[in-house]
Order: structure tokens, then sequence, then C-alpha cells
């Protein structure tokens, strides 16, 4: 049975890209393996951030979480703040990897892009070390992922492979896990840029009234001619409307463009808008509801118990392994 990992950083309000690319999956994930779920509080902290905004976003994550039809009996559902094994391991892993590595991250290049260096911090800079921890902490066989964090699960796996070969057969390989349909949503204003919480233009929010979806869904941008057609490069506002709707349909995005074959593109919105708040309004109401009954708070408690078991024994074969006195 693989060990799977997954995690959403509380950086703002959940996406319909945040619900497509990770949670619409958690349940499935809890089927076929052992699944550690958590709330990368840490990693927020990397950009500014206001404390209240972070606490608020933590429970909401909490409370999609669950809405999602994650059963904590079942998975470990916990904050990363709270289980302190992460920053222990990852004042280890910040040796094994290094500078000229962590300057190639993508991720890290975009972030930074608009900022001076004054402004950076080092946590931006480190994050693919934390990030590295939390997979290896569990274990983790299959770390489910979109498309921008491949290159982070790749440095995790260099650091597997040098640091074993250092000190023996101690970490468990990870590989990434990404889906061919819905593993970037882009934004409906900007088709050449993702659907990002941190970057709101063009963002259907999970918290969003049905009205606004649908609003948002008709005023998306698309592209000249009137046909439905998939074609990336050509028709990239339609072929991500195509996307989410395939994701949502449980279908390929070649079949949803044969449903939509023949459709002007203002009844093709349409119908997009209705399968999005098809999905997303019982979505929203479970997470309402859980979150009026402050039933996470528990979850939260029991799931980091269950993630301490694994992440401590794991810590303490790397602390033996590099030669930290464990008694
Ligand atoms: N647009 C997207 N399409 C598909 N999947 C997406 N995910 C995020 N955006 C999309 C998936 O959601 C999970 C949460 O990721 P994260 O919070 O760790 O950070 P991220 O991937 O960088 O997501 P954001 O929303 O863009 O966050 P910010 O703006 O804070 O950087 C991941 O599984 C991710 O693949």
């Amino acid at each position: 049975m693989p060990t799977i990992l997954s995690g959403i950083k509380p950086t703002g309000q959940l996406t319909l890209g945040n619900y497509i690319g990770a949670l619409s999956r958690f349940k499935e994930y809890q089927d076929e393996g052992e699944v550690y779920i958590f709330i990368a509080d840490l990693h927020a902290l990397t950009l500014p951030i206001e404390s209240k905004v972070l606490k608020e976003n933590s429970i909401d994550i909490a409370c999609f979480y669950l809405a999602s039809g994650l059963d904590p009996e079942k998975s470990a559902i916990f904050l990363q703040s709270h289980v302190s094994e992460h920053a222990e391991l990852n004042a280890i892993m910040q040796n094994y990897l290094y500078m000229g590595e962590l300057r190639r991250m993508t991720q890290f290049k975009e972030k930074s892009l608009s900022m001076k260096d004054e402004a950076i911090g080092l946590g931006l800079f480190a994050y693919p070390v934390l990030m590295a921890s939390d997979i290896l902490l569990y274990q983790s066989d299959e770390v489910p992922v979109g498309e921008d964090q491949r290159q982070h699960v790749e440095l995790t796996r260099d650091l597997v492979t040098r640091f074993n070969h250092r000190y023996g057969e101690i970490l468990r390989m990870p590989k990434a896990v990404t889906p061919k349909t819905g593993a970037r949503i882009m934004s409906l204003s900007d088709p050449s840029k993702k659907m990002s919480k941190s970057d709101p233009e063009g963002d259907i929010f999970l918290k969003d009234p049905m009205n606004i979806v649908r609003k948002k869904i008709m005023s998306a941008v698309t592209d000249c001619g009137s046909e439905v057609t998939l074609d990336p490069i050509g028709k990239p506002g339609i072929a991500n409307l195509l996307n989410i709707y395939a994701a949502l349909s449980h279908i390929s995005q070649e079949e949803a463009a044969k449903v939509f074959g023949g459709y002007r593109y203002g009844d093709f919105k349409k119908a997009v808008a209705e399968k999005v708040v098809e999905v997303l309004e019982p979505f929203q109401n479970e997470y309402l509801r859980i979150k009026e009954s402050k039933e996470y708070i528990g979850v939260l408690k029991s799931g980091e118990e269950k993630a301490r078991r694994k992440a401590r024994k794991t810590l303490t074969k790397v602390q033996k392994a590099v030669g930290l006195l464990t008694f």
C-alpha cells in the first residue's frame, strides 16, 4: 500500500484550481494507500502574510479538506507547524541540498522576480528543502502535485539518492504524480497564467457565491472565432474551460471537446458554469457546515498525533544515520 502525501499552503483563498488539482482527488487516495494530508502553514510564511489572514486561511483549508470527503479515521489531517519533526528534519536536510540547485528552481525565480534581494526571505529560497523534508518524513511513495511542483519533487529525489548513497537505505524514493486532466487550471482573465490563490486576478474562489461563479465564467476571456475546438495554442481560453469541464465531469479534454462540437461560445460557457455550480455548491455547503460545527479542531489534534508517530520514526532514523545522539 503506497504512502501518499499532499498539502496546500494557506496563502490565500482557495481556488477552483486547488479544488481540481488537489482537493477533488483526496478521497480516492484514501482507498489507494496510507494518506497524510497537511496544511502547509510554515510554507505560507515564505511570503509576507498577515497573521489573522494566515489563521483564517488555515481553518478554511482544514474545513475544505473534510468537505472533500477525507475521513480522519483513515487519513492523518494535520497542521505542518504542529508536527515539529518537519522543522527538525528541515534543519538536517538543508545541509544536503545546495545553493546552486535551489537557485535553479523555477518557482523561486517566478516568486522572487518582482522582489528586491533585501526583501526575499531565506525561507522562500529554501522552500524546496522544507518541501523535501515534508515528503521524506512520511517515507512517501507518491506525491500528487500540479505541473509547477514537479521540479521540487525531482529535487527531493536527487536528495534521496545523495543521502542514501552516503548513509545507506534510510529514505524512501518518492515520485510525483500529476493527473492528465486538470493539472494546471489557468486564470479566467489570462489563460497564459496559472489560476493561483496568491494572484487572485481571474480566479474562481471556493467561497464565491454561485451567482458570482456563473458571472466569472460567462466573462472568461475566450479567443477569436466562434467554434469550440480543443486547441491549447490557438485557443487557450477555450482549452482552459474545456479542461475545467472535463476534470469536473471525469472525462478527457478530447471527450469534452466532442460534447461541445457545434456549440457557440456563449452556450458553451453557460454549460461550463452550470457544471462548476453543480460541483461547487454542495461542496461549499459542506464546508460551511463543518466550519460552523468546529469539528476540525478535534480532527487536527488527532491528525497531529498520527502524523507525529510516523514522522518521529523517520527523524530518529535520520538523526542516527548522520551521527546525532538519540538517547
Ligand atoms: N491552477 C491550478 N491548477 C491545478 N492544480 C492547482 N493547484 C494549485 N493551483 C492549481 C494544486 O493545489 C495544491 C495546492 O498547492 P499549494 O497551495 O501548495 O501551492 P501552489 O501549487 O503554488 O498553488 P497556488 O494556488 O498557486 O498557491 P500560491 O499562489 O500560494 O503559490 C497543489 O497540489 C497544486 O498542484
